[in-house]
């Protein structure tokens, strides 16, 4: 595979509520046809099996080191069958979350600094050379961001978004440590803007990157 041919890989990750999911959707309906909105956890069928077990209510008293091998085992899977035939065909794919994830909640927001190592190491392997081409930040005060998260009802929150304030304050630093010091390509956009203008600026760092 010629590496100038290769879709980009997008990542936008954020805290709950950051408006991830509203701005990934509209990006996608915006960049037309070959882009591609997906998801993790999941994104391929059997991650998203995965997805129900670590969102299920019996996932509540896992710790880290069974989440994070079961993020990493869920996105293997998706990268395997989604990400590198869509970018090994020139797709655009723009993922709803993705290890920056498991760096801000299994590592730091759960305080395991023992498994970064393991973290780097897995991700190495796992990505196998198709590292996204930018993740984008979408920054937001977790009070505000819990705001918006907690006004779609009790019944559609999971264990995560349940969690005490200072856990989301932990996620927040591990997602902008992670895109501002662990790769060489954050972004980070401000999502506390009305959403159009958190869509536009999104599409901005989009369009400077496939350029
Ligand atoms: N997780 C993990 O621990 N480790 C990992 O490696 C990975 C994930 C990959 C997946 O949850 C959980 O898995 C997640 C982290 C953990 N924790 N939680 N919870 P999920 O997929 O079910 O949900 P989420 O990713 O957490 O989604 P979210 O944060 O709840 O929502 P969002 O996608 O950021 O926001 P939204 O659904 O687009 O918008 C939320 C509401 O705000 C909605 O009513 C919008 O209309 C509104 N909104 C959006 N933008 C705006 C603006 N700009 N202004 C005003 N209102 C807005």
């Amino acid at each position: 595979m010629n590496k100038n041919k290769r879709g980009k890989f997008i990542v936008l990750d954020g805290g709950e509520g950051a408006g991830k999911t509203t701005v990934a959707k509209a990006v996608v309906d915006k960049l037309g046809w070959n882009a591609i909105y997906t998801r993790e956890p999941g994104g391929s069928q059997y991650a998203e099996k995965i997805r129900e077990l670590l969102l299920s209510d019996d996932a509540k008293h896992s710790d880290a080191e069974t989440q994070f091998a079961l993020f990493w085992a869920a996105r293997r899977d998706f990268l395997k069958h989604v990400v590198i035939p869509a970018l090994n065909d020139g797709k655009t794919l723009i993922t709803d979350r993705f290890d920056s994830s498991t760096y801000a909640y299994q590592i730091v927001a759960q305080g395991n600094p023992k498994l970064e190592k393991l973290f780097w190491q897995v991700r190495d392997t796992f990505l196998d050379g198709y590292e996204p081409d930018v993740y984008i930040l979408l920054d937001i005060e977790p009070t505000e961001g819990l705001t918006r998260a907690g006004s779609r009802g009790e019944a559609e929150l999971n264990h995560f978004d349940k969690r005490k304030l200072n856990f989301h304050l932990q996620v927040n630093q591990g997602l902008r440590d992670f895109v501002l010091k662990k790769v060489s390509n954050g972004e980070v956009v401000d999502a506390s803007q009305g959403v159009e203008k958190v869509i536009a600026d999104t599409l901005e760092v989009i369009t400077k990157t496939m350029e």
